[in-house]
């Protein structure tokens, strides 16, 4: 890319806010802003599976863009998945109609993590690295483009359960079990996690996301002792520079913990009063946290939440507008386009000099 292009990358309202420099609005994008709730989404996967989608580049560039020009947001996210990353250790994947995603040969003994492949990033997950150059070629030029991958503990927690879970109860218990083939699997991981995030900013990231989302099945010391050394090591090997926004969901008791992990922007499920949490995490920026449930409410009830949340973030810079999770499958578009107008008009601020 052009320096004056990356130039004007890095002015953008969401760079900035990654940086907690003063922005003349307040960013906004949604977690899971391309989805089902978007009839052109359903057409393109009317024609192809879930994974197919994920692994042809021209088609999840499509989608990444679409969703960003029609809901008018400040960041657009590579349209993939956390999962990918486990079909090169060696684990079947499958995304199945209505039950989500399943692992048929999940890891339950410890002799089950040796035979784990090490993940050469490059020859395996090309095809997200080439979504992104195409992407990056596709967006307008002053939108930045979100790179993500799970973090090691919600995508060891998918390992182990073989899918979605409750509570994490095979998970915890491997954990406790096996510390040992626990270290070795998170090692694996880890190794995984921060070459293919590296590899997704050398093909045109501005700023990287890790998605820890159900860690929050966790207590504080268990957070240290089992996941803090390998979240902090990957966050530590990104390239130096590049945004890194770290997110879970119930991990209110966590914010302190994995802010010491370490992230730029420390992502706040909707459990959490926003202005409270961010007095907890002295010194990095923040991105949430509206309930996704409000977004299936009237209007008006909407865009009071939506006060409600600028409220509590005091127009200071470094805050990034959010939902506290995924947008629902029954989400109107035309709530998140309101949505984002709102979060735009209110929180414009008259540039200075
Ligand atoms: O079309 C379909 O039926 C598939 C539905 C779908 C979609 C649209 C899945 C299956 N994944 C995705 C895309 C996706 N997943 C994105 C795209 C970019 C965007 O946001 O626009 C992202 C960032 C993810 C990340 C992801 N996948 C997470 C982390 C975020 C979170 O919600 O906490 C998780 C946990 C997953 C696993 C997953 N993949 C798909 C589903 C339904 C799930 C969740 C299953 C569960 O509850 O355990």
């Amino acid at each position: 890319m052009k320096p004056e292009e990356l130039e004007r990358l890095n002015q953008s309202p969401f760079m900035k806010a990654c940086r907690r420099l003063p922005a003349p609005h307040t960013p906004v994008w949604l977690l899971r802003q391309a989805g089902r709730y978007m009839a052109e989404y359903r057409e393109v996967r009317a024609k192809v599976s879930f994974l197919e989608l994920c692994k042809t580049p021209e088609l999840a560039a499509e989608v990444t863009v679409t969703a960003a020009r029609r809901l008018g947001v400040d960041a657009a996210i590579i349209f993939s998945d956390i999962l990918v990353v486990l079909e090169p250790l060696g684990m079947e994947l499958e995304f199945t109609k209505g039950e989500g995603p399943v692992l048929h040969n999940p890891i339950r003994e410890a002799a089950d993590v040796q035979p784990l492949r090490e993940v050469v990033a490059a020859e395996s997950l090309g095809f997200v690295f080439d979504a992104i150059r195409l992407t990056r070629r596709e967006l307008p030029g002053h939108l930045p483009l979100i790179g993500f991958s799970g973090a090691p503990f919600t995508l060891a927690a998918y390992a182990i359960e073989g899918g979605s879970s409750r509570n994490f109860d095979l998970t915890k218990a491997f954990m406790y079990r096996h510390p040992g083939a626990w270290g070795d699997l998170m090692g694996k991981l880890s190794r995984a996690v921060a070459e293919y995030l590296n590899g997704q900013i050398a093909a045109g990231a501005q700023a990287v996301q890790l998605f820890d989302s159900w860690v929050g099945c966790l207590s504080p010391s268990d957070y240290r002792e089992y996941v803090f050394p390998y979240t902090s090591q990957i966050i530590r090997q990104l390239k130096p520079g590049v945004p890194v926004l770290h997110f879970g969901v119930g991990t209110g008791m966590l914010l302190e913990v994995m802010r010491e992990a370490g992230g730029d922007v420390i992502g706040l499920d909707f459990h959490v009063e926003l202005d409270e949490a961010w007095r907890r995490l002295d010194g990095v920026a923040v991105q949430g946290n509206l309930d996704p449930v409000c977004l299936l409410a009237e209007r008006e009830f909407v865009l009071r939440r939506a006060r409600r949340v600028l409220d509590q973030a005091g127009g200071r810079p470094g805050h990034i507008f959010n939902l506290g999770h995924g947008v629902l499958p029954p989400t109107t578009v035309d709530n998140v386009i309101a949505l984002v107008e709102y979060v735009h008009e209110q929180s414009a601020r008259p540039s200075r000099g």
